[in-house]
Parts: C-alpha cells; structure tokens; sequence
C-alpha cells in the first residue's frame, strides 16, 4: 500500500536558494562496490593529512557509467591517484569528486587536508579538549575524505595513525589493534583493522590523553572481550556505572536476543563536545560525557539512568545498525526504532517494568506528540528530505519503537523473538530496509503485517474515540479511529491498533481479565464480558499503542481506575486523564466556580490517595503525583479550531497545584519527612528521593516560606546530587534569599565540573521565577557560558524553550531570544542550531496573537543570508502552509 502523492510539487522546481529534496523513490544502488578502505592519518589539531585509499569493483547491480562520484564537504584533492599513478583529469561537482573511471576493478588512492581545531559543526574529525575524535553519522565521512558516503556501501577498514605522543598518546580506532610503534621527533603510530564491513558513517578515530576504566566480559561462548571507558584522567573515578552498564546490556543481549558481541575489544570514549548523546561506531563507540560520567556526588538518579539505557542503546546497536545496517537514510527507524525498543526493554528488565513504561510514554508525548502534529510531522520512515541530520527525531526514534513495541505486543515476546531472530539471519551483514523487518517479522512471528505497513507510511498520531453500551452481561465498546492529516498526507487509512483492555465494576470493586484486541476499522464493536454492573472499561493498559484515546469518563471513574486499576500504567493514565480534563476545560474557561471546585476536588481526593496509600512504592507514587506538562497540555487544548492558549494553561495548571498543595498540606509534610529519613544506600532510597523533592514543589505552592526553609535544609544535608538538585529546583522558583545563597553554593562547589556547571544553568532557565528572563540573559553573558559547546547551549536555552512561562511570555522575548539563538549558531553548529526551530515551529496551534509573534521570528530567521540546510529546511517546513 502506498499514499498517494502529487505528479508534481513546488519542490521539485529547483531553485539556487533551495538545497535538493532527496526522495525515497529515487534511491539506486551505487554503481561500485569498495571491498576494502585504507586509511592514513598524520594528525594534528590544526592540520591533519588524510590518504585513503579505495580498491573498487563494478557492482553488477549499479548502473553502468565511465566515472566515479565520490562524496566531500568542504573538501579539496591534494592528490588523485588511479592504480598507483597520478591523475589530473579529476573535476569538482559542487562538493563532490568526479574521476573518469572504465574498466571493472580500480584502487584509487586520494590525498586531503583537513583542519580539525576550525571544525565547529562537529561532524567529521574534529577537536574537543585537546583531543582529536570523529563523528561521521550521518554525512560527516565526506568532511574527512573523498568517499561513497552512504550507507549501502560496506567496506572493511585498514587504518593507520600518527601523531605527535605527549598530545595524542591513546591512538583508537575501530576493529582490533594490529601493530603501534614509535616514529621520529616524538611521534607515534598504531595501526587498526575492522574485520567487519561497514558503512563510512561507522567510522571513528579518536587520539587524545586519555585513561581507561577496564573490565573484561566473558561472552556466552566463552570470549574474552576486553572493554575500556576512555576519559581524562580527572574523570575515572565516575566511569563505574557506565562499564557495569556495559556488561549488563552484553548479557541481556545474550540472554534476551541471543545476540554476542564480536569483537576482542569494546571501546568507549566520553568527549565534552558532542551533538547528540552518543554514537555506536564499530567497537569504538563515541560518547557525550554527560552519558557516560557518574557519580552520586555530581550526577542524579535519573542522570544514572540515562546513562545505563545510552550505554545500552549504543552497544544494541552493534546488532541492530552494525551487523545489519541501513540500505539508505529513509530506513533509519529500521535501526532506530528497533534498537530504542532493545534498550527500552533492557532499562524495564534492569528496574522494573511500569514505571519506566511511564517515562517512556511521558518521553513520547512531550516530544513525538507535538512533532506528530505540527509542520515537521513525518513518517516513521520519511519520504523526503533536505538535510538527514534533520530526521533525527523522536518520531523516527521513539514512533518507530512504539511501531515495532506494538508488533511484539501482537504475538508475545517469544513468537517475536523468533522474528527477530529470522530477521538477524537472513539480514546479517546487509544494508537492509524496513520492509525486510517486517517480512522477517511476518515470517518469523507469523504474524500478518499487510495493513500493519500503514504505520511506516502514515504520519500523525491516530486518535480513537470510545464509546460503550451494555447489552445483559456483555458490553459493546464501540471504537472509532482518525489519522489526522499531516504536510503532504491529507486522506489516512485506518491502521490496525492493538490495545489490551478489562472492565472493571465499580460498585463490586471487581476487576475484569485483560484481552487483546485490535482495531483495524475505521469503526469496530467489540464484545466484552461484564465483570459486574457500573462497568469501567481499562483501555490501552501498558500503552500498547502510541494513540490518543478520547472518551468521557466520570470523574468518579476515573478516580476508581487511578486509586484501583491492576495495571499500573492504567492507574497513572486515569491520573492523567483526570487531570488533562480538568486543565483543559479550566484554561478554555468552560468550568463554573461549581465545576472547577468539583474538578479541584476530584483531583485532591485521587492525589491524597496517591501520596496515603501504603501498598504503592514511591518510585510508583512518584509517577502518579506528577501532573500532565503543560507542553501536553497544549497539544490536548489544540484540537479542532481551537487552539493552545499558554497563558490560561499555565494560570490552571499551578491553581490546582495550589489547590492540592493546601489541601494536602499535612499529608506532604508527613511524606516528606519519611523519605528524608530514608538513607541514599537503602533499597528504597531512589523511590525516597523522587517522593521527597515532589512533596516539596508542592508545598511551595502553599507555603512558600516553609518550602523554602524544607528545601534549604534538604540541600544543606543532602549527601547525593538528587536531593540537592530537587532542593535547589524548588527554590529557583521562589523569590527567597535561600535561592541566591544556595545557587551561589552549588555554584562554588561544582564550578570545575563541566556537567554540574550545565546543570546550574538549567535550573534556573527553567525556573518558574517571574524574573526568569531577565536570570536566563544574565546567564549568557556569564563567563561559562559559551555558544560553541553543545551541552551547555542546551543547558541554557533548550532548558529555556521547554520553560513554558518563560518561552511563551506574552511580550514575544522569550521567542526573540530562542530566534537569536539560532542565528547565532547556525554559522558554528547548524545541526544543533536547527534543532530549535521546533519550539518556534509550534505556531499554528497558539492563540493567535503568540502564535503571530512565533511566525514573525520564524521569517526573521528565513531572511537570513547563508542559512545552513539544516535551519533552512526546518524553518521553511515550519512556515510552509
Ligand atoms: N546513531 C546515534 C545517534 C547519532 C546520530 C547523529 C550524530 O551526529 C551528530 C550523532 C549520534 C544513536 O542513535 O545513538
Ligand atoms: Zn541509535
């Protein structure tokens, strides 16, 4: 099955300010293959020269031409040999190398320079610290040296690198290790092979003054693997989690997939300069530090957590992504999708099902749901784009995990396992595409997917309305489904949509067995034993599909499901359902003083029910006492012709934070206490620590004084970055000399630590101070803050575009500021410049005078001259109709 789509659009017209829009249908392979790439680096942070050289052969499925077009960026020959002479007969396509190449088999070696100190955009080789690293996926191969820089061509690696020792004295690279030695005047060299084929965007290097934390792993049939988490000295003594994290995801894979790792070596490598969080080359993986380095000293539970599931992601990935690679950037959620689901897994095997199934959930709706519904919607498996860097998004990621989550759901894990493991064999050492996956799925799982490839075609999140009858002891549940028109997809089909649902009785208290069903009509009754009267139907229970389910409940049945429900997603669903009910009706002002008390009130008694009920663990309790965010909130008030209004959102959602604050007052205070009492080492200290700093936002919103007394002394005691991070969280967002002291403590304390430093920028831009636009220009123009490192733009202003009071001010500054963000950055980062575009790209669903705001710095910034692809195309998308 397949959308149709327009003969002919406006971008298919060329033109000179356009970068070309790049289609999936157009995709051919290329016309040689590369068996084997040799590569020779003489490195220098300001100069390092590149020779590659490429054995070529014809590939009898590529179309015959009497040249080779060989991908650059920014690059220049100093050198073009074919089978061993110099050539001059080489031209320049754009950036691209063009040599005239006949005949069937051909070795071409080719000279660059590259300038790796200059190199801000962080793609190719670049510097960081001091040392010298590499990031290649998904275009930076081309930045480096001349090459098929695409992921259909694989390739075995022979490398060898030199550099002076005191500045490089660790020299890495993918694959073993073969030979090193010593050279003159002070260098040295080391010499690596990959003895597995890989796409260029697998490559990486890595030279520096570097230490390792190692452990070796015994893999199931027996080898030794030897595993090393490089960083600077300084930073060794918080490398523990990450290789315990290492070892882990290496069993579970054993055990869960039956997947053994193949190499002799597993190398990670935490640098300080980073676009993204981490990058799975081949045995070599390339990490952000701030997923790599932990201690309870400077990181927090959840920085802990983080840290095990980007471990696990990137080491999965060496099955899902390595040994089966992608035909072509279209397929990424085949690697993507699948290996978020991996490690999404792995994470609920290491610390329990429910409640990371909640942050997950709570991951997709505050990112996939607001891109689902926007200007840049697309499929899991996108059919155009300008810029790939651009597709890195919770939807091909987080969508395409739900997608494949949902395949499992529909057969179990063991017919699933089998899928994949058929998917595994017959794919191995292929580039392969999404379609594969299914066809292996379908064969494997037995499992018919023919209406299930809507998902991989279809963007935007389907919403199923729900409505029920009883008809003697059974029910009918009437379910209807709509895929929302997205840019370029304005009639949708329906999708089949597993849910597992029960039905409960409220007035017997009983609760209902679960079943599967599936919705694959736009319209479908469903037959469901009553398990007594006053039926409540439990729908979607565990989030078996990434959907949004609209049905009007009683509160009262909302409150029984929230304090009864045996699924415990359910019970944090009805939560939040009671509560995004409520807040959008206060903030379109449809509630009356009667209503919005009895919504208030409904609320309060679920919420002390919550914080009073013993039988809940906190780590649970503290999922349950969080409110929707209000970025959800708007997604859920933007429906039909009306829009987000963020002002009235904001008013509603801290009233009823006031309201529960006041009204449970005593209660807080009692759950406070007990979970400071609890130490950081027993085995309910993590739910202790979530609980405690939760109980505390709420108190401030009551008792501002007293809260600001707690969290002062919870800060002064704290013996771990979680309690002192939620302490300080509290006070940024009250006007109380406990905030300046402590956040000046905090400060002297961890001025040396790069990643506690961006944690300080970020409590305070996202702080719900009313100064907090003022505090966040402060915060750029302090002498840590610098545009070009990643992490801490992030720090400063992704945490300030999330911060709705402070983004969405009706003065239209907190737009401007993000907008000058963008500018400034595009020229030095673009990849990470475009990334704030989204923000602004929310436009359409704001009231409007906002939303005019938004648009008018969207074209501010499309006016700019010299826009990279990255910002052009997202901007553009954004203001496109
Ligand atoms: N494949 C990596 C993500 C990644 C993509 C692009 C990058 O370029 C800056 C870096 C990393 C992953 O999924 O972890
Ligand atoms: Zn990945």
């Amino acid at each position: 099955m397949d959308i149709a789509h327009d003969p002919i659009t406006a971008d298919d017209i060329p033109s000179p300010a356009q970068p070309p829009l790049i289609k999936r249908e157009d995709y051919t392979p290329y016309a040689w293959r590369v068996p084997e790439t040799a590569l020779d680096f003489a490195l220098g942070l300001d100069q390092t020269q590149v020779t590659a050289t490429l054995k070529l052969e014809r590939n009898p499925a590529g179309e015959a031409s009497d040249e080779i077009r060989l991908n650059g960026d920014g690059l220049t020959a100093d050198r073009v040999a074919v089978d061993g002479a110099n050539i001059t007969d080489w031209r320049m396509d754009g950036p691209d190398l063009v040599i005239p190449l006949s005949g069937k088999a051909h070795t071409v070696e080719i000279a660059t320079t590259i300038n790796p100190r200059t190199n801000t955009a962080l793609m190719g080789l670049y510097a960081s610290n001091g040392m010298l690293c590499t990031q290649c996926e998904a275009e930076g191969f081309r930045r480096i040296t001349f090459f098929p820089d695409r992921p259909d061509v694989l390739s075995t690696y022979r490398v060898r690198m030199s550099g002076p020792k005191d500045q490089f004295p660790i020299l890495l690279c993918n694959g073993n290790n073969t030979e090193s030695g010593e050279g003159e005047d002070g260098t040295h060299w080391a010499e690596w092979h990959d003895p597995w084929p890989k796409p260029s965007y697998l490559f990486a290097l890595v030279a520096g003054d570097l230490v390792a934390n190692s452990a070796s792993f015994t893999t199931a049939s027996g080898r030794e693997v030897e595993c090393n988490i490089w960083v600077r000295a300084e930073d060794l003594q918080r490398t523990g989690h990450a290789l315990e994290s290492l070892h882990r995801s290496m069993k579970w894979d054993e055990e869960v997939f039956g997947r053994e790792y193949d190499l002799d070596l597993y190398n990670v490598v935490a640098v300080s300069d980073f676009n993204m969080g981490a990058m799975e080359n081949k045995g070599l993986n390339v990490f952000n530090t701030k997923y790599v380095l932990a201690d309870p000293d400077t990181a927090t539970d959840a920085d802990f957590d983080a840290i095990e599931g980007v471990i696990g992601h990137e080491y999965f990935h060496n099955w899902s992504g390595n040994r089966i690679t992608c035909r072509d950037w279209f397929q990424l959620s085949l690697k993507e999708g699948f290996t978020v689901l991996r490690d999404q897994l792995f994470s609920q095997d290491m610390r329990g099902e429910a409640v990371k199934r909640i942050e997950d959930v709570r991951i997709l709706r505050a990112a996939q749901f607001p891109e689902d519904a926007g200007p840049l919607a697309h499929p899991i498996r996108p059919d155009s784009y300008r810029e790939i860097s651009n597709f890195y998004t919770a939807t091909v990621y987080n969508k395409g995990a739900e997608v494949i989550r949902m395949m499992r759901s529909m057969t179990g894990a063991e017919r699933f396992r089998a899928g994949t493991d058929l998917y595994f064999d017959r794919h191995d050492g292929e580039a392969a595409t999404c379609e594969d996956f299914v066809q292996a799925i379908e064969a494997g799982a037995d499992l018919d997917l023919e209406q299930f490839r809507l998902w991989y075609q279809q963007a935007g999140t389907p919403k199923v309305s729900v409505s029920q009858q009883v008809d003697g002891d059974i029910l009918r549940l009437t379910l209807t489904q709509t895929v929302p028109a997205t840019p370029g997809q304005p009639d949708k089909q329906p999708m089949p949509i597993p849910l597992r649902v029960a039905v409960h009785s409220r007035t017997t208290d009983s609760l209902g067995a679960e079943q599967l069903i599936v919705l694959d009509q736009a319209t479908q009754v469903f037959e469901l034993p009553l398990a007594g009267p006053d039926p409540v139907v439990s729908i979607n229970r565990g989030y078996t599909a990434p959907v949004i389910v609209e049905r009007s409940l009683d509160n009262a049945d909302l409150v029984f499901l929230a304090a009864h429900d045996d699924d415990p997603f359910a019970r944090y669903e009805a939560m939040q359902e009671l509560a995004v009910g409520h807040l959008v009706a206060a903030a379109s002002a449809e509630l009356d003083g009667a209503a919005l008390a009895e919504g208030q009130s409904a609320l309060v008694d679920a919420m002390r029910s919550v914080v009073t009920d013993v039988a809940l663990d906190d780590s649970m309790r503290g999922e349950l006492m969080l409110l929707p965010s209000e970025t959800y909130l708007f997604e859920a008030m933007a429906s039909g012709d009306r829009k987000a209004d963020p002002g009235a959102i904001n008013t509603a959602r801290e009233a009823l934070r006031t309201a529960i604050g006041q009204a449970l007052a005593t209660e807080l205070n009692a759950l406070h206490v007990r979970a400071q009492k609890v130490d950081f080492d027993d085995p309910d200290g993590r739910g202790a620590r979530k609980i405690k700093t939760q109980a505390l936002a709420y108190i401030a919103m009551s008792d501002r004084a007293k809260a600001a007394a707690m969290a002062a002394h919870q800060f002064d005691h704290a013996d771990n970055m979680t309690d002192r991070q939620g302490a300080l969280m509290v006070l940024c967002g009250l006007d109380c000399p406990e905030r300046g002291e402590r956040l000046t403590a905090f400060y002297d304390r961890y001025k040396t630590n790069d990643l506690v430093v961006d944690k300080w920028f970020t409590l305070q831009a996202l702080s719900s101070h009313p100064d907090v636009i003022a505090q966040a220009k402060q915060l750029a123009e302090h002498p840590d803050f610098t545009i070009s490192n990643p992490n801490r733009v992030r720090s400063l202003y992704m945490a300030f575009a999330g911060n709705p009071s402070a983004f969405h001010a009706e003065s239209g500054e907190g737009y401007r500021m993000i907008a000058d963000v963008i500018l400034a950055l595009d020229p030095i980062n673009p990849q990470t410049a475009a990334r704030f575009v989204s923000a602004l790209g929310r436009w359409r669903r704001i009231e409007p005078k906002r939303a005019a705001l938004m648009k008018a710095e969207l074209e501010r910034i499309s006016n700019a001259k010299n826009l990279s692809r990255d910002t052009f195309e997202q901007v553009s998308r954004s203001l496109e109709g």
